[in-house]
C-alpha cells in the first residue's frame, strides 16, 4: 500500500510520501480498483488548493485541516513538522496515472465528480482537483517554460534549484495534459481542451530543445547549466528521461527507438538498468547530492531498481518484447535464486538498489521491501509484458513478449465478469495483434469493448 514505516530504512517514519504513495498503489490497481480507489481518495485529499502534493503526509492526516509547506519560508511549522521544506516538483502530477489506470479498470468515470477536500480546507471534484495539479506545475515554470524544480523531483539526491528544470517532470506534466485533456473532451469542458491544446504544443517546444543528438537531457539547473548533456564528462546518460519521454507518449518514433536503444548500449549491465552513467565522482554541482555515494551505487549510478518498471513499461510500449523480458528478468529476484550469494537480498523481493559494474559487489542489493519497485515492475509486466491496457470503455490487449513463446494465458477479473485470454503467437514476433476473436466472435483490431464482455468472455488473440 505504500513504502511507509520500517525498522528496516529509517526506523521512524512520521507519514506516508506523495509520490510513493500515489505510485505504489498502481500495483494493485488490476487486482482490486476498488481498493485502490480509497487510498486515492486518501491521498487526493493530501492536495494543497494550490494543486502542489504534500510532500509527507502524516499518519494522523487531518483532511481540511493540515497546515502547508511555505514557499518563502523553508522553516515553516510544516517544515518543522514533517522535515520537507518545500513542495516537490513531481507529486502531484503522479495522480494522473494513477486515476487514470483506476478508471480505465473500474470504467467508473463518474469517480471524476466525487468530491473530496483539500489538505488545508476547501473542497472540489477529481477533476477539479487535476486541473489545479497542472496550474500548479504551470504556475511555477523556470527559464526553458518547463516546470520548476522546487525542492526536488522523483530524484531525491538530484537538486536542480528551486528554478531549476527538470526533463522529468516536463515528460509528466506533458502526460498528464494528455490525460486530462481526454478528461477534458469526453464531459464537453471544450475550453479547457482547448487551453490544452494550446499550452501542451509549447511545453513540447521546450522538451524539443532537450534532445541532444541520441538521448534527452535530465534538465537544467538554476543557473541554466545543462544537467545530462551528451558532452559531460560524468552523469551524460540519464534513464528515467529517456524511459519518460516514451510512457509520456511525447518522444517520436525516432527519438524513442534511438534513445531506448542508448540506453541498452550505455547503461544495461547483467543485473539490470543503471539509473545513469558515468557516476559523479569529480565533476559534481552541489546539488548533485548522490556524488556521496560511491561509485555505482543507490542514485550515484547504481541499478535503481524502481527505474526498471519504467523500462519494462517503456519497450514494451515500443513492441519491444525480447528487451522488456530481458530487463524484467534481469532485476527479477526470483531469477536470481541461484545467485543469493551475490545478491544477499531474500529471492523474493525487490531491494531499493543493486551495486552496478563498478563496484567490487557488482550486483548486491539494498534497503528490501522499502521501495516502489513491486508496484512499478507490476505495472511494467501487467500493462507492459502482457499487455493489458484498459480504458473507460474496455480493454486494449497489446502483449509485448519474447519471440522465443509460442503464446500465454490470462485469466482476468473485469468489471464483474471473468476473461479468460489466450495469446497465441505462431509466428514468434514480440508484438503486434493480427487477429482477435471474443466469444467466437471476430473483432477488428484489439480492443474489447466493456459491452462485448460475457459473465465469462472468451477472448483469443493472434501476434504475427
Ligand atoms: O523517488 C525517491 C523516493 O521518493 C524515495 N526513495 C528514493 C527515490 C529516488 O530518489
Amino acid at each position: 500500500w505504500s513504502r511507509a514505516a520500517s525498522f528496516i530504512y529509517c526506523g521512524l517514519r512520521n507519514g506516508y510520501g506523495y509520490r510513493d504513495t500515489v505510485q505504489d498503489i498502481q500495483g494493485i490497481i488490476h487486482i482490486n480498483p476498488e481498493l485502490a480507489a480509497e487510498k486515492i481518495r486518501f491521498m487526493i485529499s493530501a492536495q494543497v488548493d494550490n494543486g502542489g502534493g504534500l510532500p509527507l503526509v502524516k499518519f494522523d492526516h487531518k483532511a481540511g485541516h493540515e497546515t502547508c509547506p511555505d514557499e518563502n519560508d523553508e522553516n515553516s511549522i510544516y517544515a518543522k513538522e514533517t522535515g520537507h521544506p518545500c513542495y516537490r516538483a513531481d507529486d502531484a502530477l503522479w495522480l494522473f496515472p494513477t486515476v487514470n489506470k483506476y478508471i480505465g479498470e473500474s470504467g467508473n468515470k463518474a469517480f471524476l465528480d466525487e468530491v473530496i477536500v483539500y489538505a488545508n480546507g476547501g473542497e472540489d471534484t477529481v477533476y477539479e482537483h487535476l486541473k489545479r495539479a497542472i496550474n500548479f506545475s504551470m504556475e511555477r515554470l523556470g527559464a526553458h517554460t518547463m516546470p520548476a524544480g522546487l525542492y526536488a523531483d522523483w530524484n531525491d539526491c538530484l537538486r536542480l534549484g528551486k528554478k531549476g528544470e527538470s526533463t522529468f517532470v516536463a515528460f509528466q506534466l506533458y502526460y498528464a495534459m494528455s490525460i486530462i485533456k481526454g478528461y477534458a473532451l469526453d464531459r464537453g469542458d471544450n475550453e479547457y481542451a482547448a487551453y490544452i491544446d494550446k499550452v501542451q504544443p509549447e511545453l513540447g517546444k521546450s522538451l524539443e530543445a532537450c534532445w541532444d543528438e541520441d538521448r534527452f537531457i535530465r534538465g537544467y539547473r538554476e543557473n541554466g547549466e545543462i544537467v545530462g548533456a551528451k558532452k559531460d564528462p560524468e552523469a551524460s546518460m540519464w534513464l528515467n528521461p529517456q524511459s519518460w519521454s516514451v510512457i509520456s507518449g511525447f518522444a517520436s518514433e525516432k527519438q524513442a527507438e534511438t534513445a531506448m536503444e542508448k540506453v541498452h548500449e550505455i547503461l544495461n549491465t547483467p543485473f539490470g538498468v543503471k539509473i545513469m552513467e558515468p557516476p559523479y565522482v569529480d565533476h559534481y554541482f552541489d546539488g548533485a547530492l548522490m556524488h556521496i555515494f560511491n561509485p555505482d551505487t543507490k542514485e550515484n549510478g547504481g541499478i535503481f531498481s524502481q527505474t526498471q518498471g519504467w523500462a519494462i513499461l517503456a519497450e514494451s510500449l515500443l513492441g519491444h518484447g525480447d528487451r522488456a523480458f530481458e530487463y524484467f528478468l534481469e532485476s527479477s529476484p526470483a531469477n536470481m535464486n541461484d545467485k543469493a550469494e551475490v545478491r544477499i537480498l531474500e529471492p523474493y523481493v525487490h531491494g531499493q538498489f543493486t551495486e552496478s559494474t563498478r563496484s567490487p559487489y557488482a550486483g548486491r542489493s539494498h534497503v528490501h521491501w522499502l521501495t516502489g519497485t513491486g508496484s512499478t515492475v507490476m505495472v511494467g509486466c501487467v500493462e507492459g509484458i502482457c499487455g493489458m491496457r484498459p480504458n473507460a470503455e474496455g480493454l486494449v490487449i497489446s502483449p509485448s513478449i519474447p519471440h522465443t513463446w509460442d503464446g500465454f494465458k490470462i485469466e482476468k477479473n473485469f468489471r464483474g465478469k471473468h476473461l479468460s485470454i489466450d495469446i497465441q503467437n505462431p509466428d514468434h514476433v514480440q508484438s503486434g495483434v493480427k487477429s482477435m476473436t471474443v466469444n467466437g466472435e471476430a473483432v477488428e483490431g484489439n480492443f474489447v469493448c466493456e459491452c462485448k464482455m460475457t459473465e465469462q468472455t472468451n477472448i483469443v488473440v493472434v501476434l504475427g
